[in-house]
């Protein structure tokens, strides 16, 4: 059997009564490293740079193993912007060579750029017009039951790359399912994490690394999910929040 461990923390109370997003987590790990992972989890969520949480939620939840789904990672790729209006000029760009229009890209980083908060799941918009479709509010979509499929590997390939950062590891996963799903035409993303100012704009094409694309010091941040006219909603939600996910190496080509 394997498990779902997912963490959301917060402060100022629970995110349900207004407190602070301070940081989640998401794993799918074997019986043997559960009290490892949660155990890692509290802690993060104690000493994370966005603040110490006073409110822990970790989740553990049983999968069936012949229910995930394996996919390969989307490859990574950096383009440096020397500061943060040119780096969201590439964002636009790269999500306009995704299908993303313009008008849309716009409405998705002015969003971004405006959360007075930060929020513990993503927005979706409609890549066409921008008009957000989830009707979440300030709690957004949060993707779960995700994880890298041999750890060890991947840290060897990310190396390869010259990458190593947990950011990196962590936001790689998520791309690689949100990209997947039917429907999704790109995601643009910063951290909320002040001392961190790389972003992305990923899409079945590639995961591109933006960084300065926030000022350093900042701690808003957060995700957008561009989303192909006439698609069915309640199924990409239910797929980003359900369906396990297991991200491989892809194939050296
Ligand atoms: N599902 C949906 N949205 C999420 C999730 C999730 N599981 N996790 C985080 N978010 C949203 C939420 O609004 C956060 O405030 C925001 O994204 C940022 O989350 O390769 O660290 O975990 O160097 O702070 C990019 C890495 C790192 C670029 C992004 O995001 C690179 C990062 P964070
Ligand atoms: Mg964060």
């Amino acid at each position: 059997m394997l498990y779902s461990v997912r963490m959301r923390a917060a402060q100022g109370g629970a995110h349900e009564q207004g407190g602070t997003h301070i940081s989640g987590a998401e794993r799918i790990v074997c019986r043997e490293e559960l009290a490892a992972v949660t155990a890692a989890m509290q802690e993060r969520a104690l000493t994370h740079s966005r603040g110490q949480a006073d409110f822990i939620n970790i989740k553990v939840e049983a999968i069936a193993p012949e229910t995930v789904h394996y996919l390969a990672a989307l490859r990574p790729l950096t383009r440096t912007a020397p500061e943060l209006g040119a780096s969201r000029a590439l964002a636009q760009a790269e999500l306009y060579q995704a299908g993303v229009s313009p008008a849309a890209s716009q409405a998705g980083l002015k969003a971004l750029a405006e959360l007075s908060d930060s929020m513990r799941g993503a927005m979706l918009l409609c890549a066409q017009t921008g008009r957000r479709l989830d009707g979440r509010g300030n709690r957004g979509v949060r993707v779960s039951r995700m994880d890298i499929s041999e750890q060890d590997e991947f840290t060897v390939w990310l190396l390869k790359q010259g990458l190593s950062n947990i950011h990196t590891r962590e936001a790689l996963v998520l791309a690689t399912k949100v990209a997947a799903a039917e429907g999704v035409v790109a995601e643009v993303c910063w951290s909320d994490d002040p001392d961190y100012t790389t972003g992305y704009v990923a899409s079945k094409a590639g995961y591109v690394r933006l960084p300065n694309i926030k000022p350093l010091g900042l701690p808003q941040g957060g995700r957008v999910f561009f989303i192909a006219p006439d698609s069915d909603i309640a199924a990409i939600i239910s797929y980003l929040e359900q369906q396990p996910v297991l991200v491989t190496v892809p194939d050296e080509r």
